[in-house]
């Protein structure tokens, strides 16, 4: 048998080139060699991927140990298939569907790629930011007892460097050194090129500051070896060099060996003439490109010293689509290489036509033990893991006593209820909040289970014995996250907790509270938590206009029409404690069942009155969406359907208009995004043969054949308005259109029409219709 002959860094390079090109060639392959029936643009980031496959091959072939988890740029997705087609773990069908149905996906994603994806990406910025919130989940775990030191890993981000402008990762960089975060290293490929162009110059010695002014090690590798000797035996082309703007960098790279020469030439001049001389275009085009990003001894070097804890930010320079025709172009973003030039690589390479997918073709005898030596020996993790599912018993919850409550009271009741009674479902429960836990109500779970952090801060007023109702001290037992004030942040948080099973092979339940008008600073957030499959509770509270006297800014209008269209996530809003309860129940058991989802629960401040029960039979109902609060006749011309926090004035209207309206019925709507979903998924049903009526029709079908509807909540009409289409019926719509205001409840009602007088007037109209 052959001895390996080569070194690893000779293995790394040779895996480096055939990264390059295997991520090159699946693009090209998905462009111009598979069949394109319908004329759209495949596409594919050529450049992207070429910029970033020395430090990929040098994390996943050296430095990645089995415990280390990697967030990659979305645009460098098809470097980590190639990764895993070297090791065995892609299959060559998956490759050639790239960006195909059922194929490799045009970004990494956890959910729907075959190979272990750690975090999905797509949306630039947020992939980076989640691994400072994994890791602290990581210290979590393991600061419970819940996880083995020994399983601990690092968590790395794969960062392009126009990435860096998003505005997300220095809210997670802040509140990560609060938490004193650590075990991370973000690595920026710093090809100073964006998707547009060249990036600009000023901010870069700034990142290094900010990095460094939260605690972070900064590693700059800006050049490889053989650049940094040259430059050194030469300084004034050193200092030439280093002064050359991103662009005129990148035009340079584009241009080649003969435009350095002539700059040279004519800005450095005679200091660098005998460096000129030694040097043919070709080696001063090699020599130009040799920098730290794309020199395997330097990432090696620089990742082998940075082994500690410390958080890490390396920023290795690269050339954006480096060894293909177009690098440094500032066009390349999404540039193709055309089938000439493809061919033109591959001869180069060696490869024989056809042999393009053959992971090793052409690496000679003397080098291939090496490399597959290196590539058994890679203990990134083979296979994807199976999620953790089924091990949180939930028990029935009871809903809390008192005939009057508000439904954010009755949240902040029930979780201190969960955490006096303790077990399993206590201790998995882990809650965060962006600097509203108080006003949300977790303060009583907060004094029962405390405030999480590595190490204990003591609660300053109850040691000096100031009179306070909320403890504040923090220890590594603790299991609330208080985050600052950033609503991408508590949605990063959920995200990473509610993957904790997925990531580290234990279920949270994981229970977030914000201000429901601020779920729009975190939107894209949460769609990224979803879209990856997280589970968890959002509780936002306070809602609508109905928070009154603090109104105005404050008083959200949307979120329920942002909850009807956002999959993966629940929308519930209870206007009663039982049925938060029960709500509550179910969300817990969802986050820990295969085929569960996340919840979002819309509260309120607003205490109301109790309704009397006289069975369970609202139950199933509500927590499919809506129920009859007051059963309809058969004969009946309208129903009055609302939602959450109004119910009183539905419910006063009930009772006034009864008389004039024989067998008015009052529909609870609980969750119009559950009823529209089995609307649309019933009918779906139908067109494959099988009839049956989705709740909502059910429902609805109850009420006479021309009846109409009207519609309340405190949310943007449409929330319900929708309802008419179901079955045909008419619908006046009560709701919110107009930002609020200031005011006393009674009249912000009258004013946003949301009262009984409005309840009336619109049920005038529909009877009228009728007549
Ligand atoms: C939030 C978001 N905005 C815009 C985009 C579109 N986009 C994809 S890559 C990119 C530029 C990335 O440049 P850089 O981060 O430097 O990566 P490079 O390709 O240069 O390595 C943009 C604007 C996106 N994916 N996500
Ligand atoms: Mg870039």
């Amino acid at each position: 048998m052959l001895k390996p002959v080569t070194t690893d860094i000779e293995s790394l390079k040779i895996l480096d080139e055939r990264l390059r090109w295997l991520s090159a060639w699946t693009i090209h392959h998905a462009n111009h060699v598979r069949d394109n029936q319908d004329g759209l643009k495949v596409g594919g980031h050529q450049a992207s991927c070429a910029s970033m496959t020395s430090i990929m091959a040098a994390l996943y072939f050296h430095a990645l140990g089995p415990n280390d988890r990697v967030a990659v740029k979305p645009h460098a997705g098809p470097v980590l298939h190639a990764i895993h087609y070297l090791l065995g773990t892609q299959s060559r069908e998956a490759l050639e569907n790239f960006r195909g149905f059922g194929g490799v996906q045009s970004y990494p994603s956890r959910t729907k790629d075959k190979i272990p994806v750690d975090f999905s990406t797509g949306s630039v910025g947020l992939g980076v930011a989640i691994t400072a919130f994994s890791s602290l989940i990581q210290d979590y775990l393991t600061a419970h007892g819940m996880m083995d030191e020994a399983d601990r890993g690092r968590f790395v981000a794969l960062i392009g460097d126009a990435e860096l402008d998003e505005g997300n990762i220095y809210e997670a960089l802040i509140e990560g050194h609060k938490h004193d975060v650590r075990n991370l290293w973000w690595i920026v490929d710093y090809n100073r090129q964006s998707l547009d162009a060249t990036s600009a110059d000023r901010m870069f010695e700034r990142f290094d500051e900010i990095f460094r002014s939260c605690g972070w090690r900064v590693v700059e590798l800006r050049y490889g070896k053989k650049l940094r000797a040259a430059l050194d035996a030469d300084p004034e082309l050193k200092s030439w060099f280093e002064k050359l703007p991103n662009a005129e960098l990148a035009a340079l790279h584009y241009q080649g060996g003969s435009a350095w020469r002539s700059r040279i030439e004519k800005e450095v001049g005679k200091p660098a003439a005998a460096f000129l001389k030694g040097n043919d275009d070709e080696a001063l085009a090699a020599l130009f490109t040799d920098l730290g990003g794309h020199c395997m001894d330097s990432l090696v070097e620089a990742f082998d010293a940075a082994q500690d804890d410390v958080p890490t930010l390396f920023i290795a320079w690269t050339i954006k689509g480096q060894g293909l025709p177009f690098a440094g172009h500032k066009d390349n973003h999404a540039g193709l290489m055309n089938p000439t030039q493809m061919a033109a690589w591959r001869d180069a390479m060696g490869v024989a036509e056809g042999r393009e997918w053959e992971p090793l073709e052409s690496i000679g005898a003397n080098a291939r033990p090496g490399v597959e030596a290196l590539l058994d020996r890679s203990r990134i993790a083979r296979e994807k893991r199976s999620r953790s599912f089924g091990k949180i018993e939930v028990p029935a919850i009871p809903a809390p006593v008192g005939d009057e409550q508000s439904t954010q009271a009755a949240f902040g009741r029930i979780v201190l209820e969960i955490a006096k009674a303790g077990g399993i479902l206590a201790d998995r429960i882990v809650t965060t909040s962006p600097d509203v836990t108080v006003s949300t109500n977790l303060g009583a779970w907060v004094n029962q289970r405390g405030l999480f952090r590595r190490s204990e801060v003591a609660d300053i007023f109850a040691k000096e014995k100031i009179a306070s109702a909320q403890k504040w001290s923090a220890t590594n037992e603790g299991q609330h996250i208080e985050l600052g004030i950033a609503e991408n942040n508590l949605f990063l948080m959920l995200a990473a907790a509610g993957l904790a099973g997925d990531l580290f092979g234990t279920r949270l339940a994981p229970i977030g509270t914000l201000y429901d008008p601020f779920i729009a600073r975190g939107l894209d957030a949460l769609n990224y938590a979803c879209y990856q499959d997280a589970r968890f509770i959002l509780v936002a509270t306070p809602s609508g206009i109905t928070l009154g006297p603090e109104g105005g800014a404050h008083q959200s209008i949307n979120p329920p029409l942002i909850a009807l269209g956002q999959p993966g996530l629940r929308h519930y809003e209870p206007a009663f404690a039982d049925e938060l309860a029960a709500m509550m129940e179910l969300a817990l058991r969802l986050v820990d069942d295969p085929d569960g989802e996340s919840t979002y629960l819309r509260l309120s401040t607003r205490n109301i009155r109790q309704v009397e029960r006289q069975d369970d039979g609202w139950r199933d109902g509500a927590l499919q969406g809506a129920y009859w609060l007051r059963e309809p006749d058969a004969e009946s011309e309208a129903a009055i359907v609302a939602m959450g926090a109004v119910m009183p004035e539905a419910l006063a209207a009930w009772e006034e208009l009864r008389e004039d309206i024989p067998g008015l019925g009052l529909l609870s709507v609980t969750s119009p995004d559950l009823l529209h979903r089995g609307w649309t998924s019933a009918q779906a049903a139908r067109w494959g043969g099988e009839r049956k009526p989705s709740h909502v029709e059910r429902l609805l079908s109850q009420l006479g054949r021309n009846a109409g509807l009207v519609t309340i909540a405190d949310a943007a009409p449409a929330s319900l308005s929708w309802l008419g289409g179901v079955l045909g019926q008419r619908v006046a719509p009560l709701g919110v259109e107009r930002f609020g205001q200031t005011g006393n409840l009674a009249e912000l009602y009258a004013v946003y029409r949301l009262d009984g007088a409005a309840i009336a007037e619109a049920a005038a109209e529909i009877l009228l219709q009728n007549g």
